[in-house]
């Protein structure tokens, strides 16, 4: 783990930063512009990033829920033949995100860079701030557009659709307050919420957080009863958001980050919607469970110092009958 501060690499800082009374903190990404389909400025940052396919380039872990979401997206929408992807090793140690050698791993044809870290500071020599992913970099201007994956998905959503994207709205006009509103629970108790507990390192610090955590999960659950999916009868960014924690969450949130009060395979609807969701076509290629096991087990030295990662669960993520 490390931090960048104006362009140099500071390897020492633990990965749960926090607020000196045990709790984690997440902080803001820094990089918004927005890729449009005419070029014009987005909701924040500059003007000057237009769709254009071969473009732009995706810097995502296969282990990270939030850049699991811009890939997922990048798949859902047809993208993939025009936004490019490497793949960082599931490993976040000294270096922080590396492209060493291992399976899966796709390293950086534009800079050939090492670590994550070294895209940052192409984007901006003087860079200080974690090297996180995702990260969108525009081949074009040499820069990056967003390492903020909330944004990133909502891009990928629309911006391409005039040069060639797969037709598809998941935030459609008429459901965007009631997206937003499940997006803001499940991102604070959910999403963030297992974070909150697993970084925790005070007693108070972790019973404040993995409370709602199982709350929003019943609540989840209970919103099933009545429609397929969290908005209602379409499938939408909600769905998503909540997808990627809610497939990591038996295999790594349950055991490692001691959200253990029930696994989501307890949940029969939102097990049987984890699965759904699972097999749409091209989500199961973005879920990669030696990635997601490897990195929470291997990299979190001061949760699990010994490294070793557990064999189970053994998930069926086959349709439900
Ligand atoms: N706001 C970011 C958060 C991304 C994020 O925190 N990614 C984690 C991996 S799951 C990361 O890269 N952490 C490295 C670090 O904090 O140094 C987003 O959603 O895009």
């Amino acid at each position: 783990m490390g931090i960048l501060i104006d362009g140099h690499w500071h390897a020492d800082t633990p990965v749960n930063a926090n607020n000196g009374d045990g709790r984690f903190v997440r902080k803001d990404a820094a990089f918004r512009h927005w890729v449009t389909s005419d070029g014009s400025a987005g909701p924040t940052g500059d003007s000057g990033f237009r769709a254009e396919p071969g473009r732009y380039r995706l810097y995502v872990s296969l282990a990270c829920p939030w850049a699991h979401r811009t890939l997922i997206f990048r798949q859902l929408k047809g993208l993939a033949g025009m936004i490019p992807v490497s793949v960082t090793h599931w490993l976040m140690r000294e270096h922080g995100w590396t492209f060493n050698e291992g399976p899966g791993v796709v390293p950086d044809p534009l800079h050939g860079a090492r670590a994550m870290h070294e895209v940052y500071t192409r984007a901006d020599a003087r860079y200080s701030g974690r090297a996180t992913v995702p990260v969108l970099w525009d081949t074009q201007r040499n820069t990056i557009v967003s390492n903020e994956s909330a944004d990133i998905i909502r891009m990928f959503n629309s911006a391409f659709d005039g040069v060639g994207a797969r037709p598809g709205d998941f935030y459609p006009a008429g459901l965007r307050e009631e997206i937003d509103a499940v997006n803001a629970r499940v991102y604070d108790t959910l999403n963030n919420g297992v974070y909150k507990a697993g970084f925790a390192t005070t007693q108070a610090a972790y019973e404040e957080a993995v409370g709602p955590v199982f709350d929003t999960l019943d609540w989840l659950e209970s919103r099933l009863a009545t429609h397929p999916y969290l908005c209602g009868e379409v499938l939408t960014e909600a769905d998503w958001r909540a997808f990627t924690t809610l497939i990591r969450f038996d295999a790594v949130y349950h055991g490692h980050f001691k959200c253990n009060v029930r696994r989501i395979v307890d949940y029969p609807r939102l097990w049987a919607y984890t699965r759904r969701l699972y097999q749409v076509p091209g989500v199961a290629d973005t879920v990669n469970f030696q990635h997601i096991k490897g990195h929470y087990y291997e990299s979190h030295t001061e949760i699990n110092p010994t490294g070793v990662v557990p064999a189970g669960p053994a998930l069926d993520l086959s349709v439900p009958t």
